[in-house]
């Protein structure tokens, strides 16, 4: 480090131009009161600009030097450098968006799984050589920085990551987006293992300052709860009904920018955090009783604590459904006090507003608007109704009966009174209309209720959604097919058009450029710059598959990112990868229907295959397989898997006469940071779901676009990755889901295909012997008797086909040449399955809105 860098200073003229020099000087004002709202001059896009932002920032932001400076003082001091040269864009992006009054998406989401931001950011502002120069002259090196970064984990999995790419596609495409949620102080837990079970610690993602968002506090919007209803006549005479709450809350919004790529575009996430209306009670405070006098700040911030990690089990918890409330009120609100000009018809609002449901979780903004409308506008029902109507539309993500949201009516009617009442009157004038199209048929009327009898009386967040959306969509062929025929069948044959499918996409910004460096740079060299914003360009690779030496280039570019995960591995979690080995990597949340238990049964029939004397270890295919998994706190059977793989592991890992030949990895916390380094540095994806319970899977798609072959079922969107990238390179196996459905009426009995099949009882009893786990049995008791005893998922049924298709695994990856030609063309056919695609699905087929590019 040289003196010259260690602060900043404002003489400093070393290579300087005029125009840097009034650009460290801070901010030009132009003098009309317009264009003083923008910045005149960024700070310089080059190494010395740069240079000296990051300096001011670590001086006078973090109040240090540099030769004083922590590690994560520098992190912070770039991340707000980067995030300098993106302001300009940010303000100019609105600026011309409320010019122009474009329509908005509202995506309403209840989970963002981001991942982290500065290495985002400076992919879309262009600045990743600018800042690894500059960092290099201040004598720090940019990768280490990029480590410092916790990733805001504000999401459970697929469904938050998949609003990550959306929002991050539709600022690329430059489709004006509002991207409204909760500012969760505690996102998804951090994993750890003792003694191989997971525990479950808290995430402190804010804890070390967070360079990201702008707080927003004098833009808090109050957000009510409880009470009662009151009606009342009208000084025109007309009954009315108005809320009167009993308790309230503020919503602070936080913006978070989500910038395009290369575009200058920067679009926003806004995201709410709860503050007591009252900081606390003085009076009490001063009379000594300070508990009592923070009791309700502590209450109404509560709110937005922690992110709720149940995915397998939604009960109704209160605080989930305040939290519901909470964002979607807030924003809905938002738009109309603040983004809307002042004296908007609010008759007119479907111009101007299409908010996208993500999933049940934000469905009580629909009788929110209607209460706005109705309660506060004056707006007839039926009025009101229909503009509502136009307002929403809806994506459903599950396939799951018991995942679908239903709310407890003494629960929504204790804390949002009126909107109990909005949803009865809503279900009454749809039932009466169910009624009058199919001839009074009350079976079908109770089916299709808003409202269900038994075991509890609730409201059924997806009926409600469906009756009021404009559209619904599911999120695969095959699951929006299965959502119309048999989880909302009765909707679908009355608005068969109202039905409709945009299979998921992911975002190759983040899952193919900053995860893979070196295959993006062997593609832009095959085939040119632009794939990254057009990705079926990649069909271009095609011919390349059958080039030797694209292939050896190839390859060497997979090895290299192997390489960068052993090295992480090693640091992360002192796992020593064994080398040249085939890489089988099964990452997603723990579920039984992603049957993780399936793909460790393959682990312990391969694990006896070497103990055998059957076959010459040195003629198998050496083999480590990566699992990366969360289980949900209280999901007893997940957790049960986790240790039992863990336990498997440990044992195959000291059992030297497996040496060499098979491996178990499993890393604790896996998350978007692990997954960018994990995905492209795997050989074979495994997507092995019950066929139909797996709404679509987007890990499928990061899998195939690195050069991964995919092993996996007909299920989700591994049928459409399947038939683009052709049978030859896909190893399908698995009963498809009519067999599944056959099967289950007739009566699965998991012991009888136990005991036909020799090489998976053999499995099974080598696991419960405990000779997989150390010699201690219990260690796989809960797992094993679950799968002999019921196997909701019937993992036992496709396990011979399993290991069948890993045996054509096997034999393909002997063949090199073969096995990297059907990489190639996975990733060349796989540009279907950009989350730019699937946003042009929205806007054609949902939203009705076109983007600039
Ligand atoms: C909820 C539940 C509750 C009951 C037990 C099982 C279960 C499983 C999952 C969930 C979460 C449902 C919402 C969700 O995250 N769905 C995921 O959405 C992704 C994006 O569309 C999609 O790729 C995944 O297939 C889907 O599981």
């Amino acid at each position: 480090m040289t003196h010259e860098t260690d602060f900043h200073d404002d003489s400093r003229t070393v290579g300087e131009t005029p125009e840097m020099a009034t650009s460290v000087t801070g901010p030009q004002f132009e003098p009309t009161h317009e264009r003083a709202l923008t910045p005149a001059v960024g700070p310089a896009r080059d190494v010395d600009g740069f240079v000296r932002q990051f300096l001011r920032e670590l001086n006078y932001t973090q109040g240090v030097p540099l030769s004083r400076s922590t590690l994560n003082d520098q992190y912070l001091a770039l991340a707000r450098t980067v995030r300098h040269y993106l302001m300009q864009g940010w303000i100019r992006t609105g600026k011309r968006r409320r010019d122009a009054g474009d329509k908005v998406i509202g995506y309403l989401s209840a989970e963002y799984l981001l991942g982290r931001q500065l290495d985002n950011a400076l992919l879309a502002a262009g600045l990743e050589d600018i800042a690894r120069e500059a960092m290099k002259e201040c004598g720090l090196d940019v990768d280490l920085l990029r480590s410092q970064e916790i990733e805001p984990g504000l999401g459970n999995g697929g469904l938050g990551r998949l609003a990550a790419c959306f929002v991050d596609s539709l600022a690329t495409m430059d489709v004006s987006c509002i991207g409204y949620g909760i500012r969760y102080e505690y996102g998804i837990f951090k994993q750890t293992f003792e003694d191989g079970r997971q525990v479950e610690v808290p995430d402190s993602w804010l804890a070390l300052g967070s360079p990201w968002e702008f707080p927003q506090p004098d833009r808090a919007v109050q957000i009510d709860f409880g009470g009662h209803t009151e009606r009342y006549t009208g000084d025109d005479g007309r009954e009315r009904t108005r809320w009167v709450p009993a308790w309230d809350v503020q919503a602070v919004p936080y913006h978070l920018l989500v910038p395009g790529y290369r575009n200058g575009v920067v679009n926003t996430l806004r995201l709410w955090s709860a503050k007591a209306t009252n900081a606390f009670d003085l009076q009490l405070f001063n009379q000594g009783d300070y508990a009592e006098a923070v009791r309700a700040q502590t209450f109404a911030e509560n709110i937005t604590k922690v992110l709720y990690p149940e995915d397998s089990t939604p009960q109704g918890r209160e605080l989930r459904l305040q939290q519901q409330y909470f964002f979607v009120a807030a924003s809905i609100k938002d738009f109309i006090r603040h983004t809307l000009p002042a004296d908007f018809d609010l008759h007119r609002l479907p111009e101007r507003i299409a908010f996208q449901l993500n999933d049940t979780h934000p469905v009580i903004a629909i009788p929110e608007l209607m209460r706005i409308l109705v309660d506060e506008h004056d707006f007839e029902w039926d009025e009101a109704w229909d503009v509502t109507k136009q307002c929403f539309d809806y994506t459903c993500h599950t396939l799951l009966p018991e995942a679908l949201e239903v709310w407890p009516v003494d629960l929504l009617g204790r804390l949002l009174p009126r909107h109990l009442e909005i949803v009865y009157r809503l279900n009454e004038d749809f039932l009466a209309r169910v009624r009058e199209q199919f001839d009074g048929d009350e079976v079908r009327a109770r089916r299709m209720s808003m409202v269900q009898e038994n075991p509890v009386r609730a409201i059924r967040m997806a009926h409600l959604a469906t009756v009021a959306a404009t559209k619904v969509n599911g999120v695969a062929e095959l699951h929006s097919q299965l959502l119309r025929d048999k989880v909302l069948p009765d909707f679908s044959e009355m608005w068969p058009d109202k039905f409709t499918n945009v299979t998921n996409g992911v975002t190759p910004r983040r899952f193919v450029r900053i995860a893979n460096p070196g295959m993006s740079e062997l593609v832009t060299e095959a085939i040119g710059e632009g794939w990254l914003t057009d990705l079926e360009r990649l069909r271009e690779l095609e011919p390349f598959a059958d080039d030797a030496a694209f292939r050896e280039r190839f390859r060497a570019v997979k090895a290299g990112n192997k390489e960068r995960l052993r090295q992480l591995l090693h640091h992360r979690d002192g796992i020593d990868l064994p080398e040249g080995h085939l890489l089988d990597v099964m990452v997603k949340r723990l579920h039984e229907y992603k049957r993780q238990s399936l793909k460790l049964l393959h682990v312990v029939s391969l694990y006896q295959r070497l103990l055998s004397d059957e076959v010459d270890p040195e003629s198998t295919t050496p083999r480590t397989v990566v699992f990366g998994a969360k289980a949900a706190p209280g999901y007893f059977m997940a957790k049960e898997t986790i240790a039992l793989i863990n336990a498997v592991a440990a044992t195959i890992d000291a059992d030297e006469r497996v040496a060499g030949r098979l491996a178990i990895a499993f890393p604790a916390n896996y998350n978007v940071t692990l997954a960018e380094t994990l995905i492209p540095a795997a050989d074979l994806s495994e997507q092995i779901s019950l066929a139909g319970k797996e709404a679509s899977g987007t890990g499928n798609m990061k899998f195939a676009l690195n050069g991964a072959l995919t092993i996996g079922t007909d299920d989700g969107a591994n049928v459409e990755i399947r038939q683009l990238v052709g049978d030859d390179n896909f190893f399908l196996f698995g009963m498809t889901e009519p067999r599944v459905a056959e099967l289950q009426a007739k009566g699965y009995v998991p012991g009888d295909v136990y005991a036909s099949s020799p090489r998976l009882k053999s499995a099974i009893d080598f696991l419960a012997s405990g000779e997989a786990t150390g010699g201690d049995p219990s260690r796989a008791a809960a797992v094993v008797d679950d799968l002999l005893s019921s196997d909701r998922f019937m993992a036992l049924a496709d396990f011979d086909a399993y290991v069948e298709a890993q045996e054509k695994v096997e034999a393909t990856y002997a063949d090199t040449e073969a096995w990297t030609r059907s990489a190639i063309l996975n990733v060349a056919r796989s540009g279907f399955f950009s989350s730019d695609r699937s946003m042009r699905d929205y806007l054609d087929r949902i939203w009705n809105v076109s983007a600039r590019s």
